[in-house]
Protein backbone atom coordinates (compact mmCIF):
# COMPACT_ATOMS: atom_id res chain seq x y z
CA UNK A 1 0.00 0.00 0.00
CA UNK A 2 1.21 3.63 -0.60
CA UNK A 3 2.01 5.55 2.40
CA UNK A 4 -1.58 6.32 3.74
CA UNK A 5 -0.69 10.40 4.25
CA UNK A 6 0.39 9.85 0.34
CA UNK A 7 -2.93 9.11 -0.42
CA UNK A 8 -5.85 11.23 -2.29
CA UNK A 9 -7.82 10.30 0.55
CA UNK A 10 -5.66 11.40 3.26
CA UNK A 11 -4.85 14.44 1.50
CA UNK A 12 -8.47 15.25 0.94
CA UNK A 13 -8.73 15.23 4.66
CA UNK A 14 -6.22 17.51 5.07
CA UNK A 15 -7.65 20.23 3.10
CA UNK A 16 -11.27 19.35 4.96
CA UNK A 17 -9.85 20.04 8.03
CA UNK A 18 -8.46 23.31 7.64
CA UNK A 19 -12.23 24.04 6.26
CA UNK A 20 -13.71 22.77 9.34
CA UNK A 21 -11.32 22.92 12.26
CA UNK A 22 -12.92 25.80 13.84
CA UNK A 23 -16.82 24.81 13.50
CA UNK A 24 -18.04 24.29 16.61
CA UNK A 25 -20.38 21.20 17.95
CA UNK A 26 -23.08 23.24 19.33
CA UNK A 27 -23.60 25.26 15.88
CA UNK A 28 -23.80 21.42 14.75
CA UNK A 29 -26.49 20.77 16.74
CA UNK A 30 -28.37 23.36 16.35
CA UNK A 31 -28.27 23.60 12.36
CA UNK A 32 -29.17 19.74 12.48
CA UNK A 33 -31.50 18.72 15.16
CA UNK A 34 -31.15 15.22 13.80
CA UNK A 35 -27.87 15.24 14.40
CA UNK A 36 -28.06 12.14 16.67
CA UNK A 37 -30.28 9.84 14.36
CA UNK A 38 -27.16 10.28 11.93
CA UNK A 39 -24.72 9.96 14.31
CA UNK A 40 -24.99 6.72 16.12
CA UNK A 41 -24.76 3.14 16.12
CA UNK A 42 -27.02 0.08 17.73
CA UNK A 43 -25.80 -3.30 18.20
CA UNK A 44 -27.76 -5.52 20.55
CA UNK A 45 -28.14 -3.97 23.47
CA UNK A 46 -24.90 -1.70 22.94
CA UNK A 47 -25.40 2.27 22.19
CA UNK A 48 -22.69 3.83 20.26
CA UNK A 49 -23.27 7.75 20.29
CA UNK A 50 -20.41 9.76 18.18
CA UNK A 51 -22.58 12.66 17.01
CA UNK A 52 -20.42 14.76 19.89
CA UNK A 53 -17.52 14.45 17.94
CA UNK A 54 -16.17 17.53 15.31
CA UNK A 55 -17.44 15.44 12.35
CA UNK A 56 -19.82 16.47 9.59
CA UNK A 57 -21.37 14.08 6.76
CA UNK A 58 -18.42 15.24 4.62
CA UNK A 59 -15.80 14.18 7.47
CA UNK A 60 -17.40 10.74 8.13
CA UNK A 61 -17.48 10.11 4.14
CA UNK A 62 -13.85 11.07 3.45
CA UNK A 63 -12.61 9.16 6.59
CA UNK A 64 -14.81 6.20 5.01
CA UNK A 65 -13.04 6.66 1.67
CA UNK A 66 -10.15 6.62 4.01
CA UNK A 67 -10.80 3.52 5.47
CA UNK A 68 -11.21 1.82 2.43
CA UNK A 69 -8.06 2.97 0.76
CA UNK A 70 -6.39 1.66 3.99
CA UNK A 71 -7.89 -2.01 2.60
CA UNK A 72 -9.51 -2.19 6.36
CA UNK A 73 -12.50 -4.65 5.25
CA UNK A 74 -9.95 -7.19 3.56
CA UNK A 75 -7.56 -6.85 6.38
CA UNK A 76 -10.02 -8.22 8.81
CA UNK A 77 -11.28 -11.12 6.88
CA UNK A 78 -7.22 -11.96 7.04
CA UNK A 79 -6.86 -11.46 10.62
CA UNK A 80 -9.68 -13.78 10.85
CA UNK A 81 -8.59 -16.07 8.78
CA UNK A 82 -5.68 -17.15 10.57
CA UNK A 83 -3.25 -15.32 8.25
CA UNK A 84 0.39 -14.70 9.82
CA UNK A 85 -0.46 -11.13 10.00
CA UNK A 86 2.04 -10.75 12.97
CA UNK A 87 4.87 -10.79 10.21
CA UNK A 88 7.64 -9.71 12.32
CA UNK A 89 7.24 -12.84 14.84
CA UNK A 90 6.04 -15.10 11.65
CA UNK A 91 2.60 -15.54 13.92
CA UNK A 92 -1.37 -15.70 13.34
CA UNK A 93 -3.05 -12.94 15.48
CA UNK A 94 -6.21 -15.61 16.46
CA UNK A 95 -7.61 -14.54 19.75
CA UNK A 96 -11.16 -14.66 17.73
CA UNK A 97 -10.51 -18.48 17.58
CA UNK A 98 -10.54 -18.39 21.60
CA UNK A 99 -13.67 -17.31 21.54
CA UNK A 100 -15.17 -18.41 18.24
CA UNK A 101 -18.35 -20.16 19.33
CA UNK A 102 -19.76 -21.19 16.27
CA UNK A 103 -16.98 -23.77 16.13
CA UNK A 104 -16.17 -23.16 12.31
CA UNK A 105 -12.88 -24.61 11.91
CA UNK A 106 -9.97 -21.75 11.94
CA UNK A 107 -6.72 -22.60 10.22
CA UNK A 108 -3.03 -21.67 11.09
CA UNK A 109 -0.65 -23.81 8.86
CA UNK A 110 -2.87 -25.93 7.30
CA UNK A 111 -4.52 -27.26 10.53
CA UNK A 112 -7.73 -26.24 12.41
CA UNK A 113 -6.98 -25.11 15.62
CA UNK A 114 -10.60 -25.66 17.33
CA UNK A 115 -9.95 -28.56 18.87
CA UNK A 116 -7.17 -27.40 20.73
CA UNK A 117 -9.13 -24.18 21.80
CA UNK A 118 -12.55 -26.88 22.81
CA UNK A 119 -9.60 -28.89 24.37
CA UNK A 120 -8.29 -26.50 26.72
CA UNK A 121 -11.52 -24.96 27.36
CA UNK A 122 -12.50 -28.69 28.76
CA UNK A 123 -9.51 -28.20 31.19
CA UNK A 124 -10.68 -24.82 32.44
CA UNK A 125 -14.07 -26.18 32.87
CA UNK A 126 -12.96 -29.34 34.72
CA UNK A 127 -10.77 -27.31 36.97
CA UNK A 128 -12.60 -24.22 37.74
CA UNK A 129 -15.87 -26.76 38.44
CA UNK A 130 -13.54 -28.76 41.08
CA UNK A 131 -12.24 -25.57 42.66
CA UNK A 132 -15.94 -24.03 42.95
CA UNK A 133 -17.77 -27.08 44.40
CA UNK A 134 -14.73 -28.04 46.55
CA UNK A 135 -13.63 -31.52 45.64
CA UNK A 136 -10.20 -30.09 44.36
CA UNK A 137 -8.84 -30.22 48.05
CA UNK A 138 -5.76 -28.72 49.30
CA UNK A 139 -2.49 -30.68 50.88
CA UNK A 140 -4.49 -31.04 54.41
CA UNK A 141 -7.86 -32.24 52.85
CA UNK A 142 -9.41 -28.54 53.13
CA UNK A 143 -11.12 -26.90 50.22
CA UNK A 144 -9.46 -24.02 48.29
CA UNK A 145 -10.34 -20.20 48.89
CA UNK A 146 -8.22 -17.97 47.46
CA UNK A 147 -6.51 -17.84 44.45
CA UNK A 148 -3.37 -16.15 43.66
CA UNK A 149 -2.49 -15.47 40.10
CA UNK A 150 1.17 -15.04 39.58
CA UNK A 151 1.91 -12.94 35.74
CA UNK A 152 2.67 -9.20 34.30
CA UNK A 153 1.66 -7.48 31.18
CA UNK A 154 -1.12 -9.51 29.28
CA UNK A 155 -1.01 -12.70 32.10
CA UNK A 156 -2.72 -10.16 34.43
CA UNK A 157 -4.11 -7.32 33.66
CA UNK A 158 -6.87 -8.76 31.45
CA UNK A 159 -7.89 -11.36 34.23
CA UNK A 160 -7.56 -8.61 37.22
CA UNK A 161 -9.33 -5.98 35.19
CA UNK A 162 -12.36 -8.81 34.62
CA UNK A 163 -12.17 -10.16 37.89
CA UNK A 164 -12.78 -6.72 39.38
CA UNK A 165 -15.65 -6.15 36.30
CA UNK A 166 -17.44 -9.34 37.25
CA UNK A 167 -17.06 -9.36 40.83
CA UNK A 168 -20.81 -9.16 41.47
CA UNK A 169 -20.77 -12.36 39.51
CA UNK A 170 -17.95 -14.05 41.37
CA UNK A 171 -17.88 -16.26 44.01
CA UNK A 172 -18.25 -15.38 47.74
CA UNK A 173 -15.78 -18.30 48.65
CA UNK A 174 -13.06 -17.60 46.28
CA UNK A 175 -11.24 -14.86 46.52
CA UNK A 176 -8.76 -14.11 43.72
CA UNK A 177 -5.76 -12.40 44.31
CA UNK A 178 -3.30 -10.78 41.57
CA UNK A 179 0.31 -10.32 42.09
CA UNK A 180 2.34 -8.88 38.82
CA UNK A 181 5.30 -6.55 40.35
CA UNK A 182 8.91 -7.95 41.30
CA UNK A 183 8.28 -5.41 44.45
CA UNK A 184 8.37 -7.69 47.06
CA UNK A 185 5.32 -5.56 48.83
CA UNK A 186 2.67 -6.77 46.07
CA UNK A 187 3.58 -10.90 47.05
CA UNK A 188 4.04 -9.76 50.01
CA UNK A 189 0.88 -8.06 51.14
CA UNK A 190 -1.40 -10.77 49.09
CA UNK A 191 0.42 -13.96 51.29
CA UNK A 192 -0.04 -12.25 54.40
CA UNK A 193 -3.97 -13.00 53.71
CA UNK A 194 -3.62 -16.21 52.50
CA UNK A 195 -3.09 -19.54 54.27
CA UNK A 196 -0.86 -21.96 52.23
CA UNK A 197 -3.82 -24.85 52.99
CA UNK A 198 -6.35 -22.92 51.28
CA UNK A 199 -4.58 -21.13 48.48
CA UNK A 200 -4.09 -22.08 44.75
CA UNK A 201 -1.43 -20.52 42.74
CA UNK A 202 -1.71 -19.89 39.31
CA UNK A 203 1.68 -18.89 37.71
CA UNK A 204 0.47 -17.50 34.11
CA UNK A 205 4.08 -16.17 32.00
CA UNK A 206 3.19 -17.57 28.36
CA UNK A 207 6.98 -17.84 27.91
CA UNK A 208 7.82 -19.35 31.84
CA UNK A 209 10.76 -16.65 31.79
CA UNK A 210 9.37 -12.91 32.72
CA UNK A 211 12.18 -12.25 35.33
CA UNK A 212 9.02 -10.55 37.45
CA UNK A 213 6.77 -13.56 36.96
CA UNK A 214 9.26 -16.50 37.75
CA UNK A 215 10.97 -14.25 40.94
CA UNK A 216 7.43 -14.20 42.49
CA UNK A 217 6.70 -17.97 41.60
CA UNK A 218 9.75 -18.88 43.34
CA UNK A 219 9.16 -16.94 46.12
CA UNK A 220 5.23 -17.81 46.43
CA UNK A 221 6.87 -21.47 46.30
CA UNK A 222 9.34 -20.94 48.64
CA UNK A 223 6.69 -19.41 51.64
CA UNK A 224 4.48 -22.63 50.08
CA UNK A 225 7.02 -25.05 51.07
CA UNK A 226 7.93 -23.71 54.28
CA UNK A 227 4.56 -24.22 55.50
CA UNK A 228 3.89 -27.70 53.68
CA UNK A 229 7.14 -29.02 54.35
CA UNK A 230 6.45 -31.53 51.66
CA UNK A 231 7.02 -31.10 47.82
CA UNK A 232 4.20 -33.63 46.60
CA UNK A 233 1.91 -30.83 47.99
CA UNK A 234 2.84 -28.74 45.66
CA UNK A 235 0.51 -30.72 43.16
CA UNK A 236 -2.66 -29.64 45.14
CA UNK A 237 -1.60 -25.39 44.90
CA UNK A 238 0.82 -24.74 42.17
CA UNK A 239 -0.75 -24.90 38.21
CA UNK A 240 0.53 -22.92 35.61
CA UNK A 241 -0.94 -21.69 32.28
CA UNK A 242 2.33 -21.19 29.73
CA UNK A 243 3.41 -22.48 26.14
CA UNK A 244 6.93 -23.53 27.51
CA UNK A 245 5.88 -26.69 29.53
CA UNK A 246 9.89 -28.09 29.93
CA UNK A 247 10.54 -24.68 32.10
CA UNK A 248 6.40 -25.43 33.95
CA UNK A 249 7.70 -28.89 34.65
CA UNK A 250 11.31 -28.01 35.88
CA UNK A 251 9.75 -25.63 38.23
CA UNK A 252 8.06 -28.02 39.70
CA UNK A 253 4.39 -27.90 38.60
CA UNK A 254 3.08 -31.39 37.68
CA UNK A 255 2.38 -31.91 34.13
CA UNK A 256 -1.37 -32.69 34.59
CA UNK A 257 -1.55 -28.71 36.01
CA UNK A 258 -0.45 -27.14 33.07
CA UNK A 259 -2.17 -24.88 30.68
CA UNK A 260 -1.64 -24.47 27.58
CA UNK A 261 -1.91 -21.51 24.62
CA UNK A 262 -0.09 -21.21 21.19
CA UNK A 263 2.09 -18.88 19.90
CA UNK A 264 -0.73 -17.06 17.96
CA UNK A 265 -2.35 -15.81 21.40
CA UNK A 266 -0.69 -12.32 22.35
CA UNK A 267 -0.41 -11.78 25.51
CA UNK A 268 -2.55 -8.64 25.71
CA UNK A 269 -5.17 -10.59 23.54
CA UNK A 270 -5.48 -13.56 26.13
CA UNK A 271 -7.00 -13.48 28.63
CA UNK A 272 -9.67 -15.39 26.40
CA UNK A 273 -7.66 -18.10 26.95
CA UNK A 274 -6.18 -20.32 29.86
CA UNK A 275 -4.95 -17.32 31.19
CA UNK A 276 -8.45 -16.41 31.65
CA UNK A 277 -8.17 -19.25 34.21
CA UNK A 278 -8.34 -16.95 37.19
CA UNK A 279 -12.03 -15.58 35.74
CA UNK A 280 -13.03 -18.99 35.08
CA UNK A 281 -12.75 -19.90 39.04
CA UNK A 282 -13.64 -17.14 40.32
CA UNK A 283 -17.01 -16.27 38.21
CA UNK A 284 -17.53 -19.99 37.29
CA UNK A 285 -16.91 -21.24 33.55
CA UNK A 286 -20.51 -20.61 32.38
CA UNK A 287 -19.92 -17.10 32.70
CA UNK A 288 -17.02 -17.16 31.55
CA UNK A 289 -18.57 -18.50 28.30
CA UNK A 290 -20.36 -15.84 28.37
CA UNK A 291 -18.11 -13.94 28.40
CA UNK A 292 -16.91 -15.41 25.00
CA UNK A 293 -19.77 -15.33 23.79
CA UNK A 294 -19.49 -11.64 23.72
CA UNK A 295 -16.36 -11.43 22.59
CA UNK A 296 -17.49 -13.53 19.37
CA UNK A 297 -20.62 -11.29 19.05
CA UNK A 298 -18.65 -8.35 18.81
CA UNK A 299 -16.66 -10.48 16.24
CA UNK A 300 -19.26 -11.04 14.11
CA UNK A 301 -20.05 -7.45 14.40
CA UNK A 302 -16.48 -6.31 13.10
CA UNK A 303 -16.46 -8.66 10.63
CA UNK A 304 -20.20 -8.33 8.62
CA UNK A 305 -21.00 -4.66 9.23
CA UNK A 306 -20.18 -2.28 6.58
CA UNK A 307 -18.22 0.42 7.80
CA UNK A 308 -20.60 3.31 8.78
CA UNK A 309 -22.52 0.58 10.72
CA UNK A 310 -19.40 -0.66 12.30
CA UNK A 311 -18.56 0.25 15.58
CA UNK A 312 -14.61 -0.19 16.01
CA UNK A 313 -14.17 1.00 12.49
CA UNK A 314 -15.69 4.23 13.40
CA UNK A 315 -14.17 4.58 16.90
CA UNK A 316 -11.11 4.01 15.29
CA UNK A 317 -11.63 6.53 12.24
CA UNK A 318 -12.54 8.89 14.77
CA UNK A 319 -9.13 8.33 16.84
CA UNK A 320 -7.41 8.89 13.54
CA UNK A 321 -9.24 11.96 12.89
CA UNK A 322 -7.85 13.92 16.02
CA UNK A 323 -4.77 12.72 16.34
CA UNK A 324 -3.75 13.06 12.92
CA UNK A 325 -4.79 15.73 11.80
CA UNK A 326 -6.14 18.18 14.81
CA UNK A 327 -3.37 16.50 16.71
CA UNK A 328 -4.76 15.66 20.04
CA UNK A 329 -2.29 13.25 21.13
CA UNK A 330 -4.03 12.10 24.27
CA UNK A 331 -7.18 10.23 24.49
CA UNK A 332 -9.19 9.25 28.20
CA UNK A 333 -11.62 6.47 28.87
CA UNK A 334 -13.75 7.53 31.25
CA UNK A 335 -15.80 4.40 32.66
CA UNK A 336 -19.04 5.25 35.14
CA UNK A 337 -18.76 2.37 36.64
CA UNK A 338 -16.53 1.40 39.86
CA UNK A 339 -16.09 -2.27 39.09
CA UNK A 340 -14.41 -0.57 35.58
CA UNK A 341 -11.65 1.11 37.09
CA UNK A 342 -9.16 -1.11 36.08
CA UNK A 343 -10.74 -0.54 32.34
CA UNK A 344 -8.25 1.94 31.31
CA UNK A 345 -5.02 0.77 32.89
CA UNK A 346 -6.48 -2.41 30.91
CA UNK A 347 -7.08 -0.75 27.94
CA UNK A 348 -3.67 1.53 27.84
CA UNK A 349 -1.80 -2.08 27.25
CA UNK A 350 -3.96 -2.96 24.73
CA UNK A 351 -3.52 0.06 22.79
CA UNK A 352 -0.28 1.29 23.29
CA UNK A 353 1.80 -1.66 23.35
CA UNK A 354 -0.30 -2.21 19.87
CA UNK A 355 -0.06 0.79 18.16
CA UNK A 356 2.99 2.66 19.69
CA UNK A 357 5.19 1.75 16.84
CA UNK A 358 7.02 4.51 14.47
CA UNK A 359 8.16 1.72 11.97
CA UNK A 360 5.53 0.86 9.48
CA UNK A 361 5.09 -2.71 7.67
CA UNK A 362 7.23 -1.33 5.13
CA UNK A 363 9.69 -1.10 7.48
CA UNK A 364 10.38 2.55 7.11
CA UNK A 365 9.49 5.47 9.79
CA UNK A 366 6.07 6.08 9.44
CA UNK A 367 4.85 10.02 8.38
CA UNK A 368 1.97 10.31 10.86
CA UNK A 369 1.31 9.92 14.67
CA UNK A 370 0.41 6.37 15.49
CA UNK A 371 -1.15 5.78 18.95
CA UNK A 372 -2.54 7.87 21.57
CA UNK A 373 -1.83 8.24 25.14
CA UNK A 374 -4.22 6.61 26.57
CA UNK A 375 -5.17 7.13 30.39
CA UNK A 376 -8.71 7.52 32.45
CA UNK A 377 -10.15 7.12 35.84
CA UNK A 378 -14.04 6.10 36.81
CA UNK A 379 -16.11 8.78 36.48
CA UNK A 380 -17.33 10.22 38.97
CA UNK A 381 -13.66 10.17 40.49
CA UNK A 382 -12.32 11.85 37.55
CA UNK A 383 -14.24 14.78 37.70
CA UNK A 384 -13.16 16.08 40.83
CA UNK A 385 -9.82 15.61 39.84
CA UNK A 386 -8.16 16.11 35.97
CA UNK A 387 -11.56 17.43 34.41
CA UNK A 388 -10.94 20.63 35.10
CA UNK A 389 -8.23 20.04 32.28
CA UNK A 390 -10.65 18.41 30.21
CA UNK A 391 -12.97 21.52 30.16
CA UNK A 392 -10.64 24.27 30.51
CA UNK A 393 -7.29 23.22 29.62
CA UNK A 394 -4.80 24.24 26.71
CA UNK A 395 -4.71 20.56 25.63
CA UNK A 396 -8.13 18.59 24.19
CA UNK A 397 -8.96 15.35 24.91
CA UNK A 398 -11.23 12.88 22.96
CA UNK A 399 -12.79 10.91 25.32
CA UNK A 400 -14.83 7.55 25.47
CA UNK A 401 -17.50 7.76 28.67
CA UNK A 402 -18.86 4.54 29.50
CA UNK A 403 -21.95 3.33 31.24
CA UNK A 404 -24.21 0.31 31.90
CA UNK A 405 -27.69 1.68 31.98
CA UNK A 406 -28.44 -0.81 35.00
CA UNK A 407 -26.23 -1.44 37.85
CA UNK A 408 -25.62 -4.66 39.42
CA UNK A 409 -25.86 -2.37 42.73
CA UNK A 410 -28.82 -1.22 44.06
CA UNK A 411 -28.63 1.25 46.59
CA UNK A 412 -30.61 4.60 47.98
CA UNK A 413 -33.64 5.35 47.77
CA UNK A 414 -35.79 7.79 45.18
CA UNK A 415 -34.42 10.79 47.22
CA UNK A 416 -30.72 9.36 46.85
CA UNK A 417 -30.24 7.05 44.33
CA UNK A 418 -26.67 6.14 43.48
CA UNK A 419 -27.05 4.98 40.17
CA UNK A 420 -29.19 8.02 39.08
CA UNK A 421 -26.76 10.82 40.40
CA UNK A 422 -24.17 8.78 38.85
CA UNK A 423 -26.08 8.34 35.44
CA UNK A 424 -26.78 12.08 35.46
CA UNK A 425 -23.15 13.20 35.98
CA UNK A 426 -22.05 11.02 32.96
CA UNK A 427 -24.54 12.94 30.53
CA UNK A 428 -23.92 16.34 32.19
CA UNK A 429 -20.15 15.81 31.81
CA UNK A 430 -20.59 15.06 27.73
CA UNK A 431 -22.93 17.68 27.21
CA UNK A 432 -20.97 20.61 28.98
CA UNK A 433 -17.87 19.18 27.43
CA UNK A 434 -19.43 19.76 23.59
CA UNK A 435 -21.57 22.99 24.69
CA UNK A 436 -19.35 24.69 26.84
CA UNK A 437 -20.47 28.22 28.30
CA UNK A 438 -20.48 31.32 26.52
CA UNK A 439 -19.25 34.73 28.43
CA UNK A 440 -22.48 35.90 27.38
CA UNK A 441 -24.26 33.17 29.75
CA UNK A 442 -21.63 33.78 32.51
CA UNK A 443 -22.22 37.21 32.51
CA UNK A 444 -26.12 37.17 32.75
CA UNK A 445 -25.45 34.71 35.50
CA UNK A 446 -23.16 36.62 37.52
CA UNK A 447 -25.43 39.72 36.94
CA UNK A 448 -26.59 40.76 40.33
CA UNK A 449 -23.22 39.98 41.85
CA UNK A 450 -21.55 42.08 38.95
CA UNK A 451 -24.33 44.68 39.76
CA UNK A 452 -22.97 44.64 43.64
CA UNK A 453 -19.16 44.73 43.14
CA UNK A 454 -18.41 45.59 39.34
CA UNK A 455 -14.86 43.79 40.13
CA UNK A 456 -16.12 40.60 39.83
CA UNK A 457 -16.25 41.29 36.41
CA UNK A 458 -12.75 40.07 35.80
CA UNK A 459 -14.30 36.52 36.77
CA UNK A 460 -15.99 36.04 33.92
CA UNK A 461 -13.73 34.82 31.39
CA UNK A 462 -12.16 32.45 34.38
CA UNK A 463 -15.47 30.92 34.21
CA UNK A 464 -16.38 30.67 30.66
CA UNK A 465 -16.22 27.35 28.75
CA UNK A 466 -14.79 26.93 25.31
CA UNK A 467 -16.49 23.89 25.12
CA UNK A 468 -16.00 21.63 21.53
CA UNK A 469 -14.18 19.00 23.45
CA UNK A 470 -15.40 15.67 21.43
CA UNK A 471 -16.48 12.61 23.11
CA UNK A 472 -18.00 8.72 22.66
CA UNK A 473 -20.98 7.78 25.00
CA UNK A 474 -21.10 3.85 25.15
CA UNK A 475 -23.85 2.90 27.11
CA UNK A 476 -25.24 -1.10 27.48
CA UNK A 477 -28.08 -2.65 29.42
CA UNK A 478 -26.10 -3.81 32.54
CA UNK A 479 -22.21 -4.74 32.95
CA UNK A 480 -22.72 -8.74 32.82
CA UNK A 481 -20.37 -10.74 31.56
CA UNK A 482 -21.19 -11.08 27.81
CA UNK A 483 -21.47 -6.94 28.06
CA UNK A 484 -17.98 -7.14 29.04
CA UNK A 485 -16.81 -9.59 26.52
CA UNK A 486 -18.40 -7.06 24.07
CA UNK A 487 -17.08 -4.27 24.82
CA UNK A 488 -13.31 -5.53 25.45
CA UNK A 489 -13.52 -7.31 22.19
CA UNK A 490 -14.37 -4.32 20.17
CA UNK A 491 -11.74 -2.32 21.73
CA UNK A 492 -9.24 -4.68 20.48
CA UNK A 493 -10.78 -4.61 16.77
CA UNK A 494 -10.89 -0.30 16.91
CA UNK A 495 -6.59 -0.81 17.61
CA UNK A 496 -6.37 -3.43 15.04
CA UNK A 497 -8.41 -0.99 12.71
CA UNK A 498 -5.79 2.47 13.47
CA UNK A 499 -2.70 -0.36 13.15
CA UNK A 500 -4.15 -0.87 9.59
CA UNK A 501 -4.83 2.73 8.51
CA UNK A 502 -1.65 3.45 10.18
CA UNK A 503 0.32 0.28 8.14
CA UNK A 504 1.86 -1.01 11.58
CA UNK A 505 2.14 -4.63 13.06
CA UNK A 506 -0.12 -4.24 15.77
CA UNK A 507 0.75 -7.81 17.64
CA UNK A 508 4.35 -7.43 18.09
CA UNK A 509 6.03 -5.51 21.18
CA UNK A 510 9.81 -5.17 20.82
CA UNK A 511 9.88 -2.47 23.18
CA UNK A 512 8.57 -4.54 25.64
CA UNK A 513 11.34 -7.36 24.84
CA UNK A 514 14.39 -5.07 24.90
CA UNK A 515 13.52 -3.70 28.87
CA UNK A 516 13.44 -7.13 29.77
CA UNK A 517 16.87 -7.36 28.47
CA UNK A 518 18.67 -4.27 29.87
CA UNK A 519 16.87 -5.29 33.05
CA UNK A 520 19.08 -8.46 32.80
CA UNK A 521 22.65 -6.76 32.10
CA UNK A 522 21.74 -4.15 35.23
CA UNK A 523 20.56 -6.82 37.67
CA UNK A 524 24.52 -8.48 37.57
CA UNK A 525 25.97 -5.01 38.36
CA UNK A 526 23.66 -4.26 41.25
CA UNK A 527 24.23 -7.51 42.61
CA UNK A 528 28.02 -7.07 42.15
CA UNK A 529 27.95 -4.31 44.49
CA UNK A 530 31.08 -3.04 42.35
CA UNK A 531 31.29 0.67 40.68
CA UNK A 532 30.54 -0.05 36.78
CA UNK A 533 31.75 1.80 33.86
CA UNK A 534 29.32 -0.37 31.75
CA UNK A 535 26.73 2.17 30.42
CA UNK A 536 26.19 6.38 30.67
CA UNK A 537 27.56 8.22 33.09
CA UNK A 538 24.07 8.78 34.63
CA UNK A 539 23.29 4.80 34.80
CA UNK A 540 26.37 3.76 35.94
CA UNK A 541 26.23 6.87 38.69
CA UNK A 542 22.75 5.75 39.63
CA UNK A 543 23.71 1.83 40.14
CA UNK A 544 26.37 3.24 42.15
CA UNK A 545 24.65 5.60 44.21
CA UNK A 546 22.12 2.43 44.91
CA UNK A 547 25.01 0.53 45.91
CA UNK A 548 26.31 2.63 47.91
CA UNK A 549 22.96 3.43 49.91
CA UNK A 550 22.09 -0.30 50.13
C1 LIG B 1 1.64 -8.50 25.91
C2 LIG B 1 3.06 -8.54 26.12
C3 LIG B 1 3.50 -8.54 27.56
C4 LIG B 1 3.48 -9.94 28.18
C5 LIG B 1 4.25 -9.88 29.49
C6 LIG B 1 4.25 -11.21 30.20
O1 LIG B 1 1.12 -8.53 24.82
O2 LIG B 1 3.61 -9.56 25.39
O3 LIG B 1 2.75 -7.66 28.36
O4 LIG B 1 2.19 -10.37 28.36
O5 LIG B 1 5.55 -9.45 29.24
O6 LIG B 1 4.85 -12.19 29.42
P1 LIG B 1 4.76 -13.71 29.82
O7 LIG B 1 3.34 -14.13 29.76
O8 LIG B 1 5.61 -14.45 28.82
O9 LIG B 1 5.30 -13.83 31.21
Amino acid sequence: MAEITKTPEWQSLEKHYKKIKDLHMKDLFENDTDRFESNHILFDDFLFDYSKNRITKETKELLISLARTADIENWRRRLFSGEKINFTENRSALHIALRNRSNNPIMVDGKDVMPLVNDELSKIRKLSDEIRNGSWKGYSGKKITSIVNIGIGGSDLGPSMVCSALKPFGSKEITPHFVSNVDAADLSQVLDVCDPETTLFIIASKTFTTQETMTNAFSARDWFIDKAKKNEFIKNHFVAISSNSEAVIEFGIHPENIFVLWDWVGGRYSLWSSIGLSIAIFIGMKNFEALLEGGHEADNHFIAEPIEKNIPIMMALIGVWYINFFDFSTYAILPYDQCLTKLPAYLQQADMESNGKFIGRNNQKVCQKTGPILWGEAGTNGQHAFYQLLHQGTEIVPSDFIMPINSNYKLGNDKHNHHNILQSNFIAQTQSLMMGKSKHDVESEMKNEIDDNPDLKRLISHRTFEGNRPSNSILFKSLTPKALGKLIALYEHKIFTQGIIWNINSFDQWGVEYGKQIAKLVLPELESKKDTKAFDSSTNNLIKYINNNS
